[in-house]
């Protein structure tokens, strides 16, 4: 009845901000679902990915208390708005009452959500602390991870399972992006692998994070870790432990460059035998002998580390 009063005008207009309003939402929604399906997965594809480390575990844990409690209260809260919309809707014949609330509900309302806060507070803060600003446990595998455009550059300790020094001063972008000193004996076995991040399973591992260039970021969804990789520091706190074995994408999540799309390394987690394997067969070729080799040349040219346009 009401709307036959508006105008033919008004009604066109009304009916143009529907459609308008119509594709804007599901362009939205489109939009949505592609950025979602921007990662390539097999399994799982409606909720997060199959978690397969020691910490990963407890963030998971406290993710799903968050969860369902957001969505208890959300349930709770619409419920009893519907039930009172419907109860104290406008009828004939019936006045409105004021009320100017109560004091008791609205302490119980504060309360009980403050509590919860300060307890997820706590409880994220310290899970944080356990994950993030422990030392890594002795004997874990050390791998210095530098991230350049567009690709992983990673050095394992050779044999004697440390890694040599690095020096910046030694830094050649072609013949030795780590900067490794020959000088000590530890760098001499270790090798460097290109994209292939190779790792025993159930083993801490205790990455090192560095950029030759701009801002990367070290992302394996199923590890549960995300950290960004700045160009000029070394990230050291950084260490996890797998909890099954299984291939996984390291897709850099830092828009980083024209070939940002192309930046992934595939994550490895192999068994212990088929490691020592994998291990023996890359400790044959370590770094040194070919730096030595373009040494004379490097130092002759002696390029910057970094490039600019
Ligand atoms: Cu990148």
């Amino acid at each position: 009845l009401a709307f036959s009063k508006i105008s033919p005008i008004t009604r066109v207009n009304s009916l143009k901000i529907l459609v308008f309003r119509s594709v804007f939402v599901f362009l939205l929604l489109a939009l949505s679902a592609t950025v979602s399906f921007a990662e390539i997965r097999t399994e799982n594809l409606w909720w997060l990915p199959d978690n397969v480390t020691v910490g990963g575990k407890k963030i998971d844990v406290l993710f799903y208390f968050i969860f369902f409690l957001t969505t208890a209260v959300f349930v709770a809260t619409f419920v009893v708005q519907i039930w009172f919309m419907i109860k104290y809707r406008a009828r004939r014949g019936v006045k409105a009452r004021y009320t100017h609330g109560n004091n008791t509900l609205e302490v119980v309302w504060t309360t009980i959500p403050a509590v919860i806060f300060i307890g997820l507070f706590i409880w994220s803060n310290r899970l944080w602390n356990q994950l993030r600003h422990s030392t890594p446990p002795v004997g874990a595998l050390q791998v210095d991870i530098l991230a350049e455009q567009y690709g992983w550059n990673l050095r394992y300790p050779g044999p004697d399972g440390v890694l040599g020094k690095t020096d910046s001063k030694k830094v050649d972008p072609i013949h030795n992006k780590y900067g490794l000193d020959l000088a000590d004996p530890a760098s001499r076995d270790d090798f460097i692998t290109y994209n292939d991040f190779t790792i025993p399973v159930g083993k801490p591992v205790h990455v090192i994070l560095k950029s030759r260039d701009v801002i990367h970021a070290f992302y394996v969804p199923e590890f549960r870790l995300y950290q960004d990789l700045v160009p000029g520091s070394t990230i050291s706190w950084v260490w996890f432990e797998t909890t099954r074995t299984g291939t996984f994408a390291i897709a850099c999540n830092q828009l980083c460059g024209s070939g940002h799309y192309n930046m992934q390394s595939k994550a490895d987690v192999v068994t212990e035998e088929a490691y020592a394997t994998w291990f023996a067969a890359k400790a044959k070729n370590p770094a040194a002998p070919a730096i030595e080799q373009a040494q004379p040349l490097a130092s002759a040219t002696a390029p910057s580390s970094i490039s600019t346009p």
